[in-house]
């Protein structure tokens, strides 16, 4: 099979391109020493995370003379998020690095004030009807990012770029540009299902360069960015030790009636395959047990994230127990050190619970001062904070009135058992077994401080109850943090997704029992939202 080279200089997930890379029919050298690069016909330079943390990696492992040479040489070269950046004078992410300059212009943050960042999710690359690598005015790619270069129409083009644009929030940005034997995507192609291993295959068969920036019809580009749907997997071994996809109501997975046992609703890997073809944004898999008993190199989660991303290529979130543990032979293992095997076995996310409300007590306890020593903080410095979720798992607490606590409280619509017309919502840990003395605000203000990404926020008063999200916890928890919320528990049909995207402003929405129990699939929940005009990425097979 022919080749192509991919330089890996910085931490991330790597392996899902890989697997993209091959599902086009090619193989992958890797490159480890800018001495190497010259034996590349074609390169690719992935990149996740901080601009000026990559592009001091490859500047001080002496890369950037060599990708100058290869570039300069007329040779095939792929910069993907990353390293489309690197190829820019600049950015504001860190003035005090500079960029490789072969673009002119350089980076700015998106604007904050009025809408969630990163940006995260599917969004549009409209080539403005010229051909680049087989992009698609009605697809849709996978974007995470908080930096970009904002789009100029006719800046870049004076250049001799071929551009591609999406916009978010009113805010036009270059998705990819392309020039000669030059292409670069801001989002991820191996994470954006077959419209990104479209752009892959027209990168690795050199067809893409053959008609750039050729005329072509086609109909309009659709919009910006899309509502996202999530399939949320609850994993954990069943009483014979099968690791089993499992489902709680208000967090409790065993069956009532058939002897106590743990909920056997299917096996991880078919189960996200199948959502993925069912058109589902993302798939997020929660270890809600540990797996103490096993090395944790060897633990199940592992094998199922790298099974998954040989077949699925939309992003995977990973969480359950990421924390700073002892292993079973009695070494330490940092929470970083558990993250970094997860992402190196194909996760882009990890997911933290637990960990993130101890982290937060301790941040008010010392008055609200960070020290980089807690798992979130050390994760988005290595991997960017779009690669950190933190997993919320509140309860309601009801009180008589606003002043009968100091917790952030709402007046609720639906009165406590006394009757009580407000409520604040509890933290816990443990999967819901403990109770602590924080609010959702409070921990959600602390991890954004913290450097977390993203929040997956849970309810456990909704869980696996079929009747619709808790509207009132989702606006309180997006009007307190400017990264992006994902409403979880309680979908139980359709038209709870449009309430939930409709009612709130949240920025992606789960399902899960909704799914497991196959009352409706991903495709049908997408449908209906697109029916009442919603803007959704259709999946393409
Ligand atoms: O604390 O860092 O080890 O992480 C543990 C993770 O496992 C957390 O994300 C926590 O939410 C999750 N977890 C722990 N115990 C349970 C349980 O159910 N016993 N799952 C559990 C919580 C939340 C979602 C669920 C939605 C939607 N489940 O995964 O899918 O509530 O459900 P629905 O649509 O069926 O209503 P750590």
């Amino acid at each position: 099979m022919p080749t192509i080279h991919l330089l890996d200089y910085v931490a991330g997930n790597v392996r899902s391109l890989v697997n993209a890379i091959e599902k086009t029919g090619y193989t992958v050298a890797w490159i480890t020493s800018p001495e190497q690069v010259p034996n590349a016909e074609k390169l690719i330079l992935p990149g996740v995370g901080h601009f000026g943390h990559c592009m001091s990696q490859l500047d001080s492992a002496g890369y950037l003379p060599a990708i100058r040479a290869h570039i300069n040489a007329g040779k095939p070269f792929m910069g993907i998020c990353v390293g489309l950046q690197a190829l820019f004078e600049g950015s504001a992410e860190d003035a005090s690095v500079p960029g490789m300059g072969i673009i002119k212009g350089s980076l700015d943050r998106f604007d904050d004030t009025y809408k969630s960042v990163p940006h995260i999710g599917w969004n549009s690359a409209n080539t403005s009807s010229k051909s680049l690598y087989d992009l698609r005015p009605t697809s849709k790619y996978y974007y995470v990012h908080s930096y970009k270069c904002p789009y100029v129409k006719g800046e870049l083009e004076d250049q001799g770029w071929t551009v591609a644009t999406g916009t978010y929030g009113g805010e036009t940005f270059v998705g990819a540009v392309a020039r000669n034997n030059i292409i670069a995507t801001q989002f991820h192609p191996e994470k954006s299902g077959v419209a990104g291993l479209r752009v892959l295959r027209a990168f690795l068969t050199g067809e893409g360069s053959k008609s750039l920036g050729q005329q072509v019809t086609g109909p309009a580009p659709t919009g910006g960015l899309t509502r996202r749907v999530i399939a949320c997997l609850d994993v954990r071994t069943n009483d014979q030790g099968d690791l089993v996809v499992t489902k709680g109501d208000q967090y409790d997975v065993r069956e009532k009636e058939s002897g106590n046992a743990v909920r056997n609703l299917g096996k991880p890997v078919e189960l996200a395959k199948r959502y993925y073809e069912q058109g589902a944004d993302e798939v997020t898999f929660l270890n809600i047990t540990s797996f103490r008993d096993c090395p944790l190199a060897d633990a199940p989660m592992l094998e199922i994230l790298r099974r998954t991303s040989e077949t699925v290529f939309v992003p995977l979130t990973v969480g359950g127990g990421i924390r700073d543990t002892v292993d079973t032979d009695g070494t330490k293992v940092s929470a970083l050190e558990i993250a970094t095997m997860y992402f190196k076995s194909g996760a882009d996310k990890v997911s933290i619970g637990s960990d993130a409300v101890l982290a937060a007590e301790e941040y008010y306890a010392v008055g609200q001062r960070l020290f980089g020593n807690t798992a979130i903080e050390q994760i988005s410095k290595a991997y960017g904070n779009q690669a950190v979720v933190v997993s919320v798992d509140p309860k309601r607490v009801y009180v008589p009135k606003v002043d009968a606590t100091r917790h952030a409280t709402i007046k609720t619509a639906f009165p406590g058992p006394k009757g009580e017309g407000f409520c604040w919502y509890a933290c816990t840990i443990k999967g819901g077994r403990e109770t602590r003395d924080m609010d959702a605000v409070e921990l959600v203000q602390a991890v954004e401080a913290m450097g977390a990404g993203e929040i997956l926020l849970n309810c456990i008063d909704k869980d696996g109850t079929n009747s619709g999200f808790d509207l009132e916890l989702i606006t309180q928890v997006k009007n307190a943090v400017r990264i992006p919320v994902i409403a979880s528990s309680g979908a139980g049909n359709p038209a709870h997704f449009e309430t939930v995207f409709q009612k709130t402003t949240t920025d992606a929405a789960v399902g899960a029992g909704i799914f497991h129990r196959e009352e409706y699939t991903v495709k049908q929940v997408k449908d209906h939202l697109a029916e009442q005009g919603l803007e959704v990425r259709q999946f393409e097979g």
